[in-house]
């Protein structure tokens, strides 16, 4: 959309020419000379800056790819950015959310300034999602989706062998913060909070599928297509939050499901951050907050069985999931992969356990239960978790570090 006014070009000169130095250090001598163009307002060089930047992020396995090219590419993406806001809105928009997604964080307030300023342009001159499509904004509808399934004999049938007839997950309705550091947390032990964030704006808001449309339908956000993270024909894809949407709403979203999965939504959408709040359970120990991420699909996503490193307080928002907890002392019943980028997740598909090959699985204790609409669930560190959502589903989870020793109880 055409403002009239000059474009801003791209903030951050001093940082700019640091990266351009250690670009050049590290060889990469035709990406300084397209992004030296592209400052003097040349969008070819800017979009050729950009892929060269693109090509060395899938170079190798993302923890090998230096700090000092994710900065590349996020600065390229600035470039494309303002050289097309005047007549490509969503094109600018989008680059500079590819910029926040797969870029670094040298350049991150520039590229949030950049999207700002984009929005206000929007708001300005009128416009603004993609429009709802099949969805046509009937809320109604759309709640129906969270609160399908509520037949517990319906449930059991879609989940693993055993579901609910074991050792269920303790509830405790919102307890102090000593309560659950000397009970839980002391103890690595799993628990269900619940009551305690019935006060987030989030539990109303994102009830209304056109509140979410406005404030995030234009965004660019990743989502997981596919049955699930281990399967072969599972993959990720970049698409605008309103096709997100579309997607859920169809009537094949369970045939080809779409997931907006471990994303860390709440960093690039500040408006959506101030939807929600972070518990205090997250002091315990002292640690540091460190990832706040948003799982968000249609009922039928599975998570398959896996561990983190992280404590992780998980915030059902809207609709339901069955969660089945395994204690990391176990580990071996569960038949981790082998090969290092999947080390933390069981060989075992719990949907269809194949007693041949995994003999000791079935036979090993587990803790499950269903998180509902509003409830907290606290995960250890290294607890064996898998999870399929029941309805639609949003969900938050907080994941924080800390030094404490763990396992201080008898
Ligand atoms: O909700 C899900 O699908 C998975 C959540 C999860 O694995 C996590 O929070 O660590």
């Amino acid at each position: 959309m055409a403002t009239g006014e000059p474009q801003q070009a791209p903030a951050g000169g001093e940082k700019r020419a640091v990266l351009l130095r250690k670009i050049t250090e590290e060889g990469g001598f035709a990406f300084v000379a397209s992004a030296e163009k592209a400052a003097t307002g040349d969008l070819r060089a800017a979009e050729a800056a950009r892929e060269m930047a693109w090509e060395q992020l899938h170079s190798g396995p993302r923890s090998e790819v230096g700090h000092a090219w994710r900065d590349a590419y996020a600065l390229a993406c600035l470039h494309v950015a303002s050289l097309r806001a005047a007549d490509d809105r969503h094109g600018a928009l989008r680059a500079l959310d590819m910029g926040l997604i797969m870029g670094g964080d040298l350049l991150r307030a520039e590229l949030e300034e950049a999207i700002a300023r984009v929005l206000a342009d929007r708001s300005r001159f009128g416009g603004g999602g993609d429009g709802m499509g099949q969805i046509g904004g009937d809320v109604e509808k759309w709640n129906e989706g969270f609160t399908r399934n509520r037949d517990l004999a319906d449930v059991v049938k879609v989940l693993p062998v055993k579901s609910l007839s074991c050792k269920q997950i303790e509830r405790r309705s919102c307890i102090s913060l000593e309560a659950f550091i000397s009970d839980y947390f002391l103890c690595e032990s799993p628990v269900i909070l619940c009551g305690c964030i019935d006060h987030w704006p989030a539990r109303t808001k994102w009830k209304d599928i056109r509140y979410l449309e406005r404030i995030a339908g234009d965004r660019t956000v990743p989502v997981e297509v596919g049955k699930n993270y281990v399967c072969s024909e599972w993959k990720q894809e970049l698409i605008t939050f309103s096709q997100f949407l579309e997607r859920m709403w169809s009537p094949d979203c369970s045939a080809n499901l779409t997931y907006l999965a471990q994303h860390q939504l709440f960093d690039q959408i500040k408006e959506l951050r101030e939807d929600i709040m972070v518990p205090e359970y997250c002091n315990a120990g002292g640690g540091e907050l460190q990832t706040l991420n948003a799982w968000f699909g249609p009922h039928g996503t599975v998570t398959p069985l896996h561990h983190d490193p992280q404590h992780n307080l998980f915030a059902q928002v809207l609709g339901r999931k069955y969660f089945r907890l395994y204690p990391a002392s176990i580990s071996n019943d569960l038949y981790p992969h082998t090969e290092s980028m999947l080390s933390n997740t069981s060989q075992v598909d719990l949907d269809n356990i194949d007693m041949n090959e995994f003999p000791r699985t079935l036979d090993t204790e587990f803790m499950d239960g269903i998180l509902e609409e509003g409830d907290l669930l606290y995960i250890p560190p290294k607890w064996w978790h898998y999870v399929r959502s029941l309805s639609t589903s949003f969900s938050v989870s907080f994941w924080w570090r800390t030094s404490i020793l763990s396992s201080q109880c008898s």
